[in-house]
């Protein structure tokens, strides 16, 4: 067992089509111990269907828009399980108008989002549980291809993706001091909430199925497994990556 004796939070499953569900149950099946945040009430059914199904004792509200709930998430977790051994960041966000047309038309307003929810809630996350996190602790995030290259209607998001990915690799450094690591697995497309928002996503999919050299599209069954050996010691030399989990997709030209 992989994971066993290890304790980590999750931050990111809106419902069992997430990836962030798909890292919970990798990480589940080998032994690890559970904490689950949900973003809203809204969300909060779904989460606990989740929590239940992964044994999971406790979830706690988590907007992280909000600076005041990671601090009372940092409390409750000193409280309830003292220190955690992983932390994993699965949110994104960016206003629906700006994830279709063109992105010269991008707005401040929806541009500040973007980067607020997906890149410096990472940052303030990994700066307020810091003091919870053990010596040795595995931090991952997730990000996109359109990070690095044009993804028709990614375009924010593909802005913020690259921000979040720089983010890494400087939060490694200040990590790397207490031999904390960092990383963030890019994954190729998968039909989930969040995906929904991006105009023709069926046709990335499509695309992505047809041209990768696996020919086919990641699950969030090999997100979750490939995501559980960067959370686990297996990778305890890996830190600042950037570790693909596409199907190949990412060399194409
Ligand atoms: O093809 C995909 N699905 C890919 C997703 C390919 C490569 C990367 N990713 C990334 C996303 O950009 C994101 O960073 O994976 C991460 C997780 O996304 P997901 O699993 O595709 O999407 P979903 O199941 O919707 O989970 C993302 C969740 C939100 O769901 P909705 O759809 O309701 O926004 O992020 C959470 C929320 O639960 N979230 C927040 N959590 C706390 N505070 C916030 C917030 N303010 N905003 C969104």
């Amino acid at each position: 067992m992989i994971m066993e004796g290890k304790k980590g939070l999750i931050i990111g499953v809106a419902n069992n089509r997430s990836i962030a569900y798909g890292i919970a149950k990798a990480c589940k099946n080998q032994g690890a111990d559970l904490i689950l945040t949900y973003q809203n009430d809204k969300l909060k059914t779904r989460v606990e269907k989740v929590a239940k199904e992964l044994d999971v004792k406790n979830i706690y509200p988590l907007d992280v828009s909000k600076p005041e709930e990671i601090t009372a998430l940092k409390e409750a977790i000193e409280k309830d399980y003292g220190k955690i051994d992983f932390l994993v960041h699965s949110v994104a966000f960016a206003p629906r108008v700006a994830l279709d047309g063109k992105f010269i038309n991008t707005t401040k307003e929806a541009f500040n989002i973007a980067m607020e929810i997906s890149v410096f809630s990472l940052i303030e996350v990994v700066q307020k549980l810091e003091p919870v996190l053990n010596d040795g602790a595995s931090i991952l995030t997730l990000t996109y291809l359109g990070s690095q290259r044009y993804i028709p209607h990614y375009n924010v998001m593909g802005v913020a993706k690259a921000a979040l990915e720089a983010s890494v690799r400087y939060l490694a450094v200040d990590l790397g001091e207490r031999e904390i690591r960092i990383n963030a697995l890019s994954a190729g497309p998968i039909k989930t909430l969040a995906a929904s928002g991006i105009g023709d996503f069926s046709e990335i999919l499509k695309y992505n199925e047809k041209n990768s050299p696996l020919r086919k599209n990641v699950t969030i069954e090999e997100v979750g497994n490939s995501a559980m050996y960067l959370l686990s010691d297996l990778s305890s030399g890996v830190t600042a990556e950037v570790h693909y989990v596409d199907s190949g997709y990412n060399i194409m030209g």
